[in-house]
């Protein structure tokens, strides 16, 4: 009988390459030695520890999957889930700090930007010396961006950018903005980099925030910003270009919500072996044990699903609709499981010292953001029955 590790059950590791284990490693490592000591303050004082950038750049995990021409680590798209997997068990927000610069300021770049376009950029955002932010939502326009109000005019050598893009991660704290707007005369989406200091541009912070304390979310408010011609994306124009940004990110959320399930599954099983009720360990009992069993079923399954979507992703065989199917999946489970773990803590579960209430209020944004649940359902529904319900 060969043996049965609890913690993977399905055998994930045997699964990996060498280079996928040694980044999840790196990552792991990382974030239990650098990122968990400092949460708890980080999160209950809205505390922003902007150094995570260089620190994470550092061990090359922005931009993984990008090629090594412009500083990034060039590993697969598999090993970019691990890392997810691992920043997010720490938290969400540092996770979001990742995803943003990663798939949504480095790939749109990279993607659509021209060759004077990356090599100015690429380097800097991948070794976390400049933060990028990316801005598509609007106060009147989330779910449905192509109802969008920011616009560009175009003017002597450049544009002029006119609008308010919010909830925006980074933004605050960002040197750089990727923003979409509805650009004259054709009134076709395109993406522009801003840089901070261009005159009319500003950043403020939501400070209402009950979820993702640890990093900054804010604006951007364009008022009449003169971007030049050679900041504009060339090499696309519509929503696919901002919707494949949120194809990339939306593979990593299906690892990273995972990443934060995992840690609340181990620390409900840790806790609930310790505390004894009733003369014996809560993990004796049999409703505890149905609902660790139900967090590593989850568990499980979703890193499956997560590590045969990030193969398809490196053969290019992935599809949008795939990507919404397991977003949707792992943040709605996670959630679930951070529920549950916060219940089996009974009264500590609401200290933020136990962390997992923290992952819950957290995997409420994470519901949301990126497309949200219910969203990414009408997405698979229009998929299988050829009827949009979104109009
Ligand atoms: P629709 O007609 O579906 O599509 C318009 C064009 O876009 C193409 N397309 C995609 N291309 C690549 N990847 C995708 N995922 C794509 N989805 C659509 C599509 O083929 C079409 O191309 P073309 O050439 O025919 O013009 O557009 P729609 O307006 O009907 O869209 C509906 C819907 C609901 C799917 C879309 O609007 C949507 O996804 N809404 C959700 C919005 C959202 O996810 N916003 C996220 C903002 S960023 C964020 O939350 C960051 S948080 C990050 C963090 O902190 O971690
Ligand atoms: P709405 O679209 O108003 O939706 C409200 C509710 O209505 C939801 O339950 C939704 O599912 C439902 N709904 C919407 N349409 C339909 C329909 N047709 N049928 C049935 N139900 C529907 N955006 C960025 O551009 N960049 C970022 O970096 C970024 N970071 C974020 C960080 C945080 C912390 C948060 C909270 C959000 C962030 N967002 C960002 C914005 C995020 O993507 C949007 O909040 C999200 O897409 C939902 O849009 P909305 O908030 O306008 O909700």
């Amino acid at each position: 009988r060969p043996p049965f590790a609890w913690d993977d059950p399905l055998r994930l590791a045997d699964e990996l390459t060498e280079e996928e284990r040694m980044v999840w490693e790196t990552a792991q490592g990382y974030a239990r030695d650098k990122l968990i000591p400092r949460i708890v303050e980080a999160h209950r004082y809205g505390r922003t520890h902007r150094d995570i950038m260089p620190e994470m750049g550092e061990l090359g995990l922005l931009g993984a999957a990008l090629p090594a021409d412009y500083g990034c680590a060039g590993v697969s798209y598999v090993a970019q889930g691990l890392i997810a997997r691992a920043i997010e068990a720490a938290d969400s927000a540092y996770r979001s700090a990742l995803s943003v610069q990663s798939s949504l300021v480095m790939h749109p770049i990279y993607k659509f930007g021209s060759e004077d376009q990356r090599r100015t950029h690429l380097p800097r955002l991948a070794s976390g010396e400049r933060i990028g932010c990316f801005g598509l939502t609007e106060p009147d326009a989330g779910s449905d961006p192509g109802s969008m109000r920011t616009r560009a005019e175009p003017v002597d050598g450049g544009y002029r950018l006119r609008g308010t893009k919010t909830w925006i991660t980074s933004a605050p704290i960002a040197d750089i903005c990727v923003v979409w707007a509805r650009t004259a005369p054709e009134d076709r989406i395109n993406g522009f980099i801003l840089e901070r200091g261009m005159e009319g541009l500003s950043t403020p912070e939501i400070e209402s925030k009950a979820a993702l304390k640890a990093w900054p979310t804010g604006e951007i408010v364009m008022d009449d910003v003169f971007v030049p011609a050679e900041n504009r994306l060339p090499n696309v124009q519509g929503l696919k270009g901002p919707f494949s940004c949120l194809t990339s990110a939306r593979y990593g959320l299906a690892w990273g919500a995972m990443g934060a399930a995992e840690f609340c599954w181990h620390a409900a099983r840790s806790y609930t072996l310790e505390r004894h009720q009733f003369g014996k360990p809560l993990a004796a009992t049999q409703l505890i044990q149905k609902k660790l069993a139900d967090m590593q079923t989850e568990v499980a399954l979703g890193l499956q699903a997560a590590l045969r979507l990030g193969r398809l992703m490196d053969a290019g065989e992935a599809t949008p609709e795939a990507v919404s199917m397991l977003k949707r999946n792992a943040c709605g489970k996670a959630l679930e499981i951070a529920r549950m773990a916060r219940d089996m803590h009974g009264g500590n579960g609401i200290s933020d010292e136990y962390h997992v209430i923290r992952h819950m209020v957290n995997l409420e944004a994470v519901n949301t953001y990126e497309g949200t649940h219910d969203v990414h359902a009408l997405i698979l529904g229009r998929a299988q029955t050829g009827w949009s319900a979104f109009g």
